[in-house]
């Protein structure tokens, strides 16, 4: 597409059922920096004018991740004003995709960490490969969820689920994501994008008006909308970056050694 020609870390596929956006910083495992964000922002809006009817899937390029989450190297040294911008921005692009009018679907092969479990969470279908993996770690980089994962996990699969997620920071394989509803299916390594190209197939023999109405009532119906919780939680995500956790926590993991957190909180 030639609207897409400039873009540096996403691509924009047109299939026959749907528009493959594919998140492309494979040497980073796909992390998700203020580039990405703006990017996918971007092809978010275009999508939009061009093809709002055509379902979208979300993947990551190659097969070892979907998205890493957000880029640490990135956000090692923001500071609390820096990072609440960098939240409330990432939180502006995922609810975007949230309410874009037609299906969207999250391919997922790999890894989907923090942002990259997020991202997955503002699609409407999660396809998991055999190999993803799922996880919130930020609370072992002294950070918490930014990117509305706090109210997106919750709403997904349970609060006693998100707590237990967000809490040990553990990484749960695509079985597990399903057992716990975060999945909507499990696939063969490989075949996430055939599948969620399949799915956008199946859902294209309906009325794309009925679609987008059906996924405005459904959203409706959740008991806690995304306003205030969002609010919060960007408030605490960047409080997290007035503490001495954060720094140490990102910039252990970039100089690939164990965390040394307060005692005290
Ligand atoms: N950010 C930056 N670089 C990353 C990230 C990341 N999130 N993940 C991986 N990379 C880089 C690695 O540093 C490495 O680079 P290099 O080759 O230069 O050393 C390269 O990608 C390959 O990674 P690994 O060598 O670590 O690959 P492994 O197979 O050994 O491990 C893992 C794969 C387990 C995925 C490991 O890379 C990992 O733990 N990554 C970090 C996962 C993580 O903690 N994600 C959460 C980040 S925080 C977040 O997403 C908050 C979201 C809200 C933000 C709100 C805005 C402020």
């Amino acid at each position: 597409m030639e609207r897409f020609g400039h873009l540096q870390a996403i691509t924009v596929t047109p299939e026959d059922t749907a528009t493959v956006v594919t998140v492309a910083r494979q040497k980073f495992l796909n992390a998700l920096n203020r580039m990405v964000l703006a990017e996918l922002d971007f092809v978010l809006d275009v999508l939009l004018e061009d093809v709002p009817n055509k379902p979208l899937i979300i993947t990551g390029e190659g097969s070892r991740a979907f998205v890493a989450g957000a880029d640490i190297g990135e956000m090692v040294n923001m500071t609390p004003d820096e990072a609440l911008a960098f939240s409330r921005f990432g939180q502006g692009v995922f609810s975007k995709l949230e309410t874009f009018p037609s299906v969207t679907i999250a391919a997922v092969n790999g890894y989907a960490l923090g942002g990259g479990n997020e991202l997955a969470m503002a699609c409407d279908i999660r396809i998991a490969a055999k190999n993803a993996r799922f996880g919130q770690p930020e609370a072992g980089l002294g950070i918490i969820p930014g990117f509305g994962g706090t109210q997106r996990l919750a709403r997904i699969a349970g609060k006693p689920n998100a707590l237990d997620l967000i809490l040990t920071g553990r990484v749960i394989n695509a079985d597990d994501a399903l057992r716990i509803g975060l999945v909507h299916k499990v696939v063969d390594e490989g075949k996430a994008l055939e599948e969620s190209l399949s799915y956008s197939r199946a859902v294209l023999k309906n009325s794309p008006f009925a679609l987008s109405q059906a996924k405005k009532a459904v959203s409706g119906a959740e008991p806690s909308g995304p306003g205030n919780g969002m609010s919060a939680e960007a408030d605490l995500f960047s409080r997290c970056f007035a503490h001495h956790d954060q720094k140490e926590g990102m910039k252990a993991f970039l100089e690939k050694r164990r965390a040394k957190f307060q005692e005290e909180p």
